[in-house]
């Protein structure tokens, strides 16, 4: 049906014209591998080589003939797409051979993985969140119990005679008064306190310029203030910290310590004393932070986080829903810096970039297994994208890994082009980064440029757009920023990126750092 430009618009009216106001706003019409195409005025196909690859979900490119050949005969076979309380076995298989592959990268853990399948990345990481609450809970409802008992041989000890109310901070014990009236009016106090520290949500951590997904409590996971800060009030908050200092980091949760009140019985007296109350739900990281430039955790900096969550008792997630799939070179990025997590992410790539599909890793010996019917999603795990699952994984591990070898090989020559365009043009581009094919690459700061062009889109954050937009129209490349603002663009196309391809790329980057060396900003505009 052809709509007219009278229509009325329904979706995407704003984000159109966004897109179009910035050069971007072009409708694809077929796509393959590292390719999408367009159809211009004389309906020509215009073919654009893609480095966003659906926001890095396309490891083996748009469209792979060995996944759509299988998805095919999938549904020739009429397999049940939906089955929804039955054994689904491929849920096992899935998990089998995540578990072979975890424990191949980070060996030494002994316990291994229960899974749970959702259809999206952020659903993924709302699924840890809710696991990590119920984990959580349980330690509460054990500290309170044992609270309660506490409470119940005090009163018997004081009403045999054998304890007294001492000297405490919470109810006054001066003569006169019966020691039983004085230890009620004290279990009254620390049920008080007690009860509001319990009804308390959890405050979760997460790294500075972090990116864990929108929905409701992932939004808070992400740092950025205009995707997160509206919908405050919905969720439990993050405390976010800088990966690289960790005595903040220690300082951070030293100060978010509480302690739950209880009494014990010593030598005749009823003492009140403190009980660590587990105060943060979860430690969320991401191996590589796409949203901040492709920048790697340091190794240093995961064996401080490892410790932090050691040293509290929770859960650390390890969200490999960008990094993980093979892009960095390893299945798990996280693999590189030696990172376990008690907790995994996974979606993206696991799709084949014709589903969705994404799912949640809890170790075994932390596993509630009452979670497996306290949460469930209609689509998860269905048939197809789960036989699809398996084939992505199947052609992962092919060739002893060849996929992965393949990711860090044509990663690096892509990092290599990059930091020689950077030797290149170091008053213009200020870091190259990135791990395998996951990339980016920031200009310098053009807020105070000469150029009135660069100086106000700079000051924007609109200047990665601008760019984005220049080299789809002069290069038929297809790039985006990192992150909603900001001066960078990335790189995350799929493992069959040529050579011809990243010489292409540097052409189109070069001609780029060469207008804004110029200072020639108008250049870039439609
Ligand atoms: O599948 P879903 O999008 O819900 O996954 C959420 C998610 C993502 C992720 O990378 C991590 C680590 N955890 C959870 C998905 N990433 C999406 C993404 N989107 C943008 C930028 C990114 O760096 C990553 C984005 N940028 C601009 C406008 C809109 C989106």
């Amino acid at each position: 049906m052809s709509s007219a430009a009278s229509d009325p618009v329904f979706a995407d009216r704003r984000l159109n014209d966004w897109l179009s106001s910035v050069g971007l706003g072009i409708e694809y019409s077929r796509a393959e591998a590292n390719t999408l195409y367009f159809r211009d005025e004389s309906d020509q196909e215009v073919a654009v080589l893609d480095h966003v690859c659906g926001f890095g979900s396309l490891i083996f490119g748009h469209n792979n003939p060995d996944i759509t050949e299988h998805a095919k005969s999938v549904l020739d076979q009429q397999i049940p797409v939906h089955a929804q309380l039955s054994r689904q076995s491929h849920a096992n298989k899935i998990a089998t051979v995540l578990n072979a592959i975890v424990r191949r990268e980070v060996p030494g853990g002994d316990s291994g993985y229960a899974a749970i399948f959702a259809n999206s990345g952020a659903e993924a990481v709302e699924i840890c969140v809710k696991h990590a609450e119920l984990e959580r809970r349980a330690r509460i409802v054990k500290l309170t119990d044992d609270i309660a008992r506490h409470i119940e041989e005090a009163r018997e000890a004081v009403g045999a005679g054998r304890a007294t109310v001492v000297e405490n901070p919470y109810v006054p014990v001066g003569p006169g008064r019966d020691d039983r009236e004085k230890l009620e009016e004290l279990i009254a106090e620390i049920g008080r306190r007690n009860a509001e520290l319990v009804a308390r949500g959890p405050v979760h951590l997460a790294l500075e310029n972090a990116f864990h997904g929108k929905l409701v409590a992932s939004v808070q996971l992400t740092q950025n203030p205009h995707w997160r800060l509206p919908f405050t009030a919905l969720s439990s908050s993050t405390r976010f910290l800088h990966p690289d200092r960790p005595e903040e980091m220690k300082a951070a949760v030293e100060e978010l310590r509480e302690n739950l009140l209880d009494i014990v019985v010593d030598d005749g007296a009823v003492n009140v004393v403190e009980r660590e109350f587990p105060a943060i739900g979860a430690f969320f990281v991401e191996p590589v932070q796409g949203a901040n430039g492709m920048r790697p955790l340091s190794e240093v900096s995961a064996r401080e986080i490892r410790a932090v969550c050691d040293a509290i008792g929770c859960p650390l997630i390890v969200d490999e829903i960008h990094s993980g799939m093979g892009r960095t070179g390893a299945f798990l990025a996280s693999s590189h810096m030696g990172l376990r997590g008690d907790y995994y992410t996974l979606a993206k790539s696991i799709g084949g970039g014709i589903v969705k599909n994404a799912v949640a890793l809890f170790r075994q010996d932390r596993f509630r297994p009452e979670f497996e019917v306290m949460h469930s999603s209609t689509f998860a795990k269905d048939g197809l994208s789960a036989s699809i699952a398996l084939k992505v994984l199947e052609m992962l591990e092919a060739d002893d890994g060849r996929a992965y070898r393949v990711a860090a090989e044509r990663g690096s020559r892509l990092k290599e082009m990059l930091g020689s365009v950077r030797s290149d043009f170091p008053e213009v581009v200020d870091t190259v980064a990135g791990l395998g094919l996951m990339v980016a690459l920031e200009f310098t700061d053009q807020t105070r440029a000469s150029c009135e062009v660069l100086r106000e889109k700079a000051g924007a954050g609109m200047l990665g757009y601008v760019v984005a937009g220049y080299i789809l129209r002069e290069h038929r490349i297809r790039v985006l920023p990192v992150g909603p603002v900001g001066n960078s663009v990335r790189f995350e196309p799929s493992i069959h990126l040529t050579d011809a391809d990243i010489a292409r790329t540097e052409s189109a980057l070069r001609d780029v750092c060469t207008i804004l060396r110029d200072q020639d900003g108008h250049r870039l505009l439609p």
